[in-house]
């Protein structure tokens, strides 16, 4: 391959193909997964340069749910750049649910609604609140890559599902009792949060964040000079929602891990170089992981030796601190995996065909620096070209995406540990096809110390030819693979819209969702306080509230009716809405939809959810229940008259 006009890298003909570079050596197969990586999008070759399809099997475990019968696992699936969390049911991959976080929902009314919007700026940071002041006061979109669910002793324990957005720089907790995000905080002091993970023991915990971009610290325009660019390494407070530490460190921060111990979290690092463009950023053979020794951190945070920055402490985590450790890894290292056997920890190679294992049990001696970086490694088999992500099934087999072979590969740790010492063992048992180019791949309870080992997710980048064609934008797909056998078998394609990066296979005896929010539910505590304030009772009354120019509607709706049939406010008014669904019935949602003013938000059974705008449209404005509930749902309705500005 030649030169790519955008980037400006050169990259050489390495004369060998795909398949003899699995021979080859590292270099050579690194060069050429640069080739891929950069110039693949635009000249083909590698990067679609996966074969036919798959022989679907049939599998050895049922994956087709009978109408009326309920999957077995929760998916808790990324939406990437289009900003919320889909909810999955596995094996039979429908789609059951959506959750908006980052992004603005027509239907429920999120980003909208002043519950919503409070959850959406409360966590701003002062510079995000002066900038978004004349931007609507809420950012519009999200790029939400890694959701997990909180950990009690090594396993999920339903409560939270905590998710990062890399477009904006925040982190938000999504409560698993009613699937609602509850908390959006921004991450200080850095740009870009993308790796995400939860502090496995004894709980979480920690929730630890990666950020990716380098930037100025301050970013204020008044130095831009390369050399001073940097970033932190965060650990959340997952239970207040506060920046407990930050860490600095050397090189940019991907993707992130945490052990079984509580001890030590991970980051890896493509940019050891702290490049600003391609070039610079994949100049180096190795790039590095660096590994935070969680107490030593919290000791030096407890005794102040610290930088404070926006409120948060910060400690030095550069090459020689006592709180961290870098350990080389070829070459531009991704994603990073903890298997369930609590020991080990796969880094996987992106440009390099490799994944490099870590022995968590080495890394006391590290940190005592009785033993050197490169000496935690305990395995570093080629895979196979592009290794971005590895799941593992619990019964000693890791299985890793790569990205450029379009294959998921199925390996088994001890055997690659027994090559490494310089046996004669080939740790790869099977390859599979899948269509196209995978970037996560998930096992049923796989992050956990629960791994089952009965279903892989693989999810592909590209779907081509693999459904009807819909134009230019094509789905991705998401596919399922039957890992209970000795053999990989594809038996599901799933399409899905931009772009799930990674996922979370929950077993569905974790989880227990209310089905009717409690009347106490803390999301509409301002609503509640306002009505004891005015004297009005949210579940009964229907009321009219003037104090000035600000008026406060109060409403209830049970099935096919609203409380007030008819309200009148004055143009100009500031109103507020606070609609309460008193139905108190299973899956009896209503909604409520002021026309032409932009205006629709969900109410759930036993909900309340509240608006406020200004009545600036003189005239009459009907609302209606936008949410299916009735025989009579298209008469459940009401007017708003706005009575003109007296001229
Ligand atoms: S990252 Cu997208 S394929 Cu943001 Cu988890 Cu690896
Ligand atoms: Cu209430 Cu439709």
């Amino acid at each position: 391959m030649s030169e790519t006009k955008a980037s400006n890298i050169k990259v050489e003909r390495t004369g060998v193909n795909r398949r003899d570079l699995l021979g080859g050596t590292a270099k050579a197969a690194a060069l050429a997964g640069i080739a891929g990586a950069v110039a693949g999008g635009t000249a083909g070759g590698a990067l679609f340069g996966a074969g036919p399809a798959a022989a679907a099997g049939s599998g050895n475990q049922k994956y087709e749910v009978k109408p009326g019968d309920l999957d077995e696992y929760y998916v808790f699936h990324s939406g990437g750049q289009s900003g919320e969390l889909r909810i999955l049911g596995l094996p039979s991959m429908r789609e059951l649910h959506r959750i908006p976080v980052f992004n603005r929902c027509s239907a429920s009314g999120w980003g909208l609604t002043n519950e919503s919007r409070k959850i959406l700026t409360e966590g701003l940071t002062e510079e995000n609140r002066k900038y978004l002041a004349n931007h609507g006061g809420t950012w519009l979109n999200g790029d939400l890559h890694h959701p997990h669910m909180s950990f009690t002793d090594g396993t999920y324990d339903g409560r939270y599902i905590f998710v990062n957005d890399k477009a904006n720089t925040r982190v938000a907790r999504i409560r698993c009792d009613i699937m609602k995000v509850d908390k959006i905080i921004d991450i200080p002091n850095v740009s870009a949060i993308h790796g995400l993970r939860l502090q496995k023991y004894p709980r979480t915990g920690y929730v630890f964040a990666n950020a990716e971009q380098l930037v100025p610290m301050p970013n204020d325009g008044k130095n831009v000079d390369p050399k001073n660019y940097r970033t932190h390494f965060s650990a959340i407070d997952g239970d207040s929602m506060k920046v407990s530490w930050q860490v600095r460190v050397d090189g940019n921060l991907d993707n992130t891990e945490a052990d079984y111990q509580g001890k030590y979290a991970f980051s890896t690092c493509y940019n050891s170089e702290g490049g600003v463009t391609t070039a610079e950023m994949t100049a180096n053979e190795q790039d590095w992981i660096v590994v935070f020794n969680i107490k030593r951190i919290e000791e030096a945070v407890k005794a102040g030796k610290v930088e404070v920055m926006h409120g948060v402490p910060v400690v030095d985590g550069r090459h020689g601190s006592p709180f961290t450790r870098y350990i080389p890894i070829p070459n531009s290292p991704h994603g990073v995996n903890a298997a369930p056997d609590g020991i080990h920890v796969t880094i996987n190679g992106k440009l390099s065909p490799t994944v490099s294992v870590m022995d968590v049990r080495l890394l006391d001696d590290l940190f005592d620096d009785k033993i050197k970086p490169r000496d935690v490694i305990v395995a570093e088999p080629q895979l196979g070209l592009g290794p971005l992500h590895t799941a593992y099934d619990g019964r000693g087999n890791g299985y890793t995406t790569l990205f450029l072979d379009s294959q998921i590969v199925k390996w088994n740790i001890d055997k690659a540990k027994r090559a490494y010492k310089g046996e004669k063992v080939d740790p790869i048992i099977q390859k599979l096809d899948v269509h196209y180019q995978p970037g996560h791949t998930h096992s049923s309870m796989g992050q956990t110390k629960d791994a089952d080992g009965k279903w892989l997710m693989v999810l592909n980048k590209f779907s081509k030819d693999r459904f009807l064609n819909v134009g230019p934008s094509k789905p991705e797909n998401d596919q399922l693979i039957d890992i209970s056998g000795d053999e990989m078998k594809l038996v599901h394609d799933g399409p899905t819209y931009a772009e799930p990066h990674d996922t979370l296979i929950v077993h569905r005896s974790k989880l227990n969702p209310k089905s009717i929010f409690t009347r106490d539910d803390p999301m509409w505590e301002e609503a509640r306080q306002q009505a004891k304030k005015d004297g009005v009772n949210l579940d009964d009354d229907a009321k009219v509230i003037r104090e000035g120019n600000k008026v406060r509607v109060y409403m209830w709706q049970r099935a096919p009716a609203y409380g007030l049939e008819e309200f009148t406010v004055k143009q100009g008014d500031e109103v507020t809405l606070y609609i309460s669904n008193m139905d108190d019935v299973d899956d009896l949602t209503h909604g409520f939809t002021l026309s032409n003013h932009g205006i629709a938000m969900e109410i759930g059974p036993q909900q309340t959810s509240s608006v406020t705008f200004i009545a600036e449209r003189p005239g009459v404005h009907w609302y209606y229940c936008q949410w299916f509930c009735h025989a009579l749902h298209m008469e459940m309705g009401g007017r708003m008259i706005v009575e003109p500005r007296a001229t």
